[in-house]
């Protein structure tokens, strides 16, 4: 870097190159010529050429490790210290980069600068996640989803913290350390983890009516999505929106997935965290390196203070939606992530959502969750990164400039230059950054009010939403809902538990309570006394069930196509080109992973063997085995669960006339959901049948008690 020589401050040339030098770990240095081109030397982090990597210093061949080994210590000393801990919640997590782009100006309702001109893109990092999970938890559990987006805007960092369900347990940030103790594993043994499947869960629930509504939609099939692709986002709480003018205008976020909603059968999660923890994780990386971008559009819902006065619940309540039957939502711009991360602890581990981080434009409102979350966020980042100057690390650092007086700590990296490090100062034009009238104004709220501990009144229906969940649901989605409180509660020990969670379902609807009941096997008590009165009417929303909300048609999906020595060459060719015309992904599963013979002779590799293949990792399957196949793969007990989970979990199966005897040996009968392939013709027929994404009709005749 030139330095300007009559600079008082950096006379010295050299040291001021030294320290601006900007060397990264990974560049520069001699290097080795190795296959494939040129490897740097390893060094020590001094930057000292390391001899050997192999040894430690030891006195004599047989003799003990020397001190005076400070390669050796410097490396076991790092490693010892790897782990940061992990997050109090939402600690499994995937992250990715993407952009933001604004579909039109909304300058006459924020002035927030992203929302400003049409086209205009916004770098952003998305980490998606389950809540309750420690860090090595698998991906299928039955959870609430994380959906968190950090916009990088050219006035600050935005955060939007949100989840994959609207509603929330709690009313109150003061109860969310209860919610989280009862919902994490029992802390006398520890388990069990990633599950809301026992006691301590189901006792809190119980004991505050005010989780019901929430507790329908994690036992709807929202919380096992197939994808992190095929699921929505929500804000949860109301914000505000200030345009240039100071009016306020309120706002819901929603993210709606462009591929729509889908989510995955109970059965087909819980092998599905057998056959691959990472199945989440696998697909975003999967989808974003073979360029087929996940896509939201963001979505607003805006209402006005007269809209927030009529509504039948308190807008600052996060246990309550507006349906968007009622407000509709406006879709002002479109997220694409198209980018995986270089590496996972830098950025997926080290980034820092913080709800407070909101730039001028956006607010809060007074609703308590939110509230306690703007304290809850900062601070764990502290906890967590060890230090405050974890916004100077990449992930985190604005990409707009930034000058500020904050200076030291742990990890220092950018103090500002110069002497004045406080203002206001006199030092002039070297006194450092100033206030401007342009910056963040909070919203000028009128509040009064005596300083209390309560809520206020609408607060106190817990009820009527829970209902117009349920009554908005599907019968099959209906059918997942009763079966997931009959397996969550059988796992309950104290019957007086299961009871009392049963008496809250009474209020929500009688016949989901006497199911339920009836599921557990036992009788159906009174019901819970509501704090207020439970408003039966309210209309159904038809935005809130998932199979009224699916895909147009099957592109972004997988089929798995069990293959075999002798497999039909033209139909496997027929179904590769109808899927990649679709934007439907094929995955090959043989009886051995280095390939088959088609009965063209040609080889072909398979991407999995039939052990590690299990159909749970597709969306449909193509059972597409020769005679000698068929007669090979009826003995193999993990084909002939292919076929037989693929039947239960409502996929559409594809199979050739000489696969019957696989089928058969499975114990299936082709049903509605199945199509014969006989000529290439039928594979686009298939991909057509199969953008209904499963064969819901066949369920309960999979499903005896
Ligand atoms: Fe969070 N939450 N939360 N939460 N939350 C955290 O912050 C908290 C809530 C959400 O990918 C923590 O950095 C309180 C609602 C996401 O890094 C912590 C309350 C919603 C993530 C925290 C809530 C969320 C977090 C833990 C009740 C949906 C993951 C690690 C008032 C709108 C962000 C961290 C990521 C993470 C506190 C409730 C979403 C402890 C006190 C409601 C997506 O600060």
């Amino acid at each position: 870097m030139a330095t300007k020589k009559s600079s008082p401050k950096n006379s010295d040339t050299t040291s001021a190159t030294i320290a601006d030098a900007s060397i990264q770990r990974g560049q520069g240095g001699e290097t080795h010529q190795v296959a494939g081109g040129k490897t740097p030397v390893l060094t020590t982090r001094q930057g000292v050429p390391v001899s050997d990597d192999q040894n430690s210093l030891k006195l004599g061949l047989r003799g003990p490790t020397l001190m005076e080994d400070s390669h050796f210590r410097e490396k076991i000393f790092h490693f010892d210290h790897e782990r940061i801990p992990e997050r109090v919640v939402h600690a499994r997590g995937f992250g990715a980069h993407g952009f933001f782009e604004a579909y039109e100006s909304l300058a006459d309702i924020t002035r927030a600068d992203i929302f400003q001109r049409a086209g205009e893109k916004t770098p952003v990092f998305v980490r998606f996640s389950t809540v309750a999970g420690n860090k090595g938890s698998a991906d299928l559990a039955r959870d609430v989803r994380g959906f968190a987006v950090k916009f990088y805007t050219k006035e600050g960092n935005w955060d939007l913290v949100g989840n994959n369900i609207p509603v929330f347990f709690i009313q109150d940030a003061i109860k969310f350390p209860d919610l989280i103790h009862a919902a994490k594993q029992e802390p006398d043994r520890g388990f069990p983890q990633a599950q809301t499947a026992h006691d301590n869960f189901w006792d809190f629930i119980s004991l505050m009516p005010e989780s019901i509504h929430m507790a329908l939609w994690i036992m709807s099939d929202r919380t096992i999505p197939r994808s992190f692709r095929f699921m929505e986002g929500f804000g949860v709480h109301s914000f505000r929106l200030i345009n240039a003018d100071g009016k306020s205008t309120y706002v819901k976020f929603h993210w709606k997935p462009k591929l729509g909603l889908q989510s995955v059968a109970w059965n087909e999660a819980v092998k599905l965290n057998g056959a691959d923890p990472d199945f989440h994780r696998r697909d975003l990386w999967d989808a974003i390196q073979t360029g087929n971008y996940p896509e939201w559009e963001l979505g607003l819902q805006l209402f006005d203070d007269a809209f927030a006065d009529e509504f039948d619940f308190d807008i600052l309540d996060a246990t309550k939606i507006i349906p968007e039957e009622l407000v509709p939502i406006r879709r002002v711009g479109r997220l694409v992530l198209d980018r995986t991360v270089d590496n996972f602890f830098n950025e997926t581990e080290q980034v820092a959502f913080q709800t407070g981080n909101i730039v001028p434009g956006i607010d809060f409102t007074n609703d308590p969750l939110l509230q306690g979350r703007n304290f809850s966020y900062l601070d764990t980042q502290l906890k967590r990164l060890g230090s405050p100057n974890f916004n100077d690390l990449p992930i985190n650092a604005p990409k707009c400039p930034f000058h500020t007086f904050q200076q030291d700590g742990h990890m220092t990296l950018n103090n500002p230059k110069g002497r004045a490090n406080y203002e206001p100062n006199s030092w002039g034009a070297e006194g450092g950054p100033r206030e401007t009238p342009k910056g963040f104004q909070t919203f000028p709220e009128e509040i009064t009010g005596e300083k209390r501990r309560a809520r206020a009144e609408l607060f106190a229906d817990h009820y009527s939403q829970a209902r117009q969940f349920y009554i908005s649901q599907t019968d099959i989605e209906q059918t997942h809902i009763k079966d997931a409180f009959v397996f969550e509660l059988s796992k309950v020990e104290r019957p007086d538990i299961r009871t009392r969670v049963l008496s809250h379902l009474v209020n929500v609807d009688e016949g989901l309570a006497a199911m339920v009941a009836d599921g557990l096997g036992m009788d159906v008590p009174d019901a819970a006394e509501p704090a207020r009165e439970i408003i039966a009417d309210l209309e159904p929303s038809p935005a809130l069930s998932i199979l009224m909300n699916g895909p147009k048609d099957f592109s972004g999906r997988k089929i798995g196509v069990l293959v075999s020595d002798g497999t039909d060459a033209k139909l496997l060719a027929a179904l590769q080109a109808a899927a990649a015309k679709h934007d439907v992904l094929i995955e090959l599963v043989a009886p051995k992973v280095g390939g088959f013979e088609t009965s063209d002779g040609e080889r072909m590799p398979a991407k999995q063997k039939i052990n590690g293949g299990p159909s749970v990792l597709y969306d449909a399957v193509a059972i597409l085995v020769s005679e000698e196949g068929a007669a090979l793969l009826q003995g193999e007990a993990t084909a002939r669960d292919f076929v037989a989970d693929a039947f239960a979990h409502a996929k559409f199966i594809a199979y050739v006339d000489t696969a019957q005897p696989l089928l058969y040996k499975a114990g299936v009968e082709p049903d509605g959901g199945f199509l014969a392939l006989s000529k290439p013709a039928d594979a686009e027929r298939f991909i057509k049948l199969c953008g209904k994404l499963r064969f819901w009709e066949r369920e309960a005749s999979v499903h005896a008690v």
